[in-house]
């Protein structure tokens, strides 16, 4: 019986090591060009042709048939895929699993929707390779992972939410709010898997410092972090700083935002998911 995992790019996962894995990739829209989340992308090279672009530009999820090919010839898949609240991925990947276990009555498919972005669908992954290590039977790992969605989260700090605005994905009274220079807007992924404002901070500084101060209110108490960032290593590096002198047995690790999270978050932006509680 085969294993595989399946994730879209909102995860910034283009690969993953000894673990059977395809990431199918959203696309980001100009009228003028396409660039397709894949590893053949160049980030930084989308980024800034992005910021002097003055026409529309706009992001499309996989469709099914993107999500059927990644499925192909696995016994068992878990398709993570980004927040429903804000994208057509899981939808997309519900109605291939619909089609695959058609073609393939033995197989069988978990499609999970992250509720979520990022680094909370990092962690989803992660969970998913310790518990296939673990040869338990699919139906377990099922029950498993989502008790174990309840224990992670996602806040987040922008500079910008242009883009989330311009696509019908903030309201115009929270785009306007970050509008003013150095104001950063920090929030989280609701339970509907919506972005939710928290707080507006001044400053990178306060920002970070909210977001740990969020961190800690949520339960943090040492787990896993995952933390993406857009451009922005050293915000990430002073956040991890800031837990470790708290937690230092935490497990951090930090990762570049690809295309579709940077489209999003923009320069600067940092996504951050975290584990609550211990795990002992
Ligand atoms: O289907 C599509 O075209 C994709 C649409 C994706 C829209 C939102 C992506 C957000 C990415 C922003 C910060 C954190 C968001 C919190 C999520 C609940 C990054």
């Amino acid at each position: 019986m085969n294993y595989k995992i399946v994730s879209d790019s909102s995860s910034n996962l283009w690969f993953i090591e000894n673990t059977d894995y395809t990431c199918v990739p959203l696309t980001i829209r100009t009228d003028e060009k396409e660039y397709v989340d894949d590893s053949d992308l160049d980030v930084a090279g989308m980024v800034d042709a992005l910021k002097t672009y003055k026409g529309k530009s706009g992001t499309a999820c996989p469709s099914v048939g993107d999500w059927l090919a990644a499925f192909d010839g696995a016994d068992r898949v878990f398709a993570v895929a980004i927040t429903s609240g804000l994208s057509g991925s899981y939808n997309a990947a519900c109605e291939a699993a619909k089609i695959y276990k058609e073609e393939n009555p033995d197989k069988d498919v978990m499609v999970i929707d992250s509720l979520s972005a990022g680094p909370e669908l990092a962690l989803i992954i992660e969970k998913l390779q310790d518990l296939i290590q673990q040869e338990l039977p699919f139906e377990t790992i099922c029950t498993k992972i989502t008790k174990y969605q309840r224990r992670i989260h996602l806040l987040f700090s922008l500079e910008s939410v242009n883009n989330l605005a311009r696509n019908g994905r903030v309201s115009p009274v929270v785009a306007k709010m970050v509008g003013l220079l150095g104001i950063r807007i920090v929030g989280k992924a609701s339970d509907e898997g919506t972005l939710e404002t928290l707080s507006k901070s001044r400053g990178e500084k306060n920002a970070i410092a909210k977001v740990w101060e969020y961190m800690k209110e949520m339960g943090f108490s040492g787990a896993k972090v995952r933390i993406a960032h857009c451009f922005n290593k050293e915000a990430a590096e002073a956040l991890k700083e800031m837990i470790l002198s708290a937690f230092p047995k935490s497990n951090i690790h930090i990762c570049a935002c690809t295309g579709l999270c940077s489209f999003y978050a923009e320069k600067g932006g940092l996504m951050i998911g975290f584990e609550h509680g211990t795990n002992d």
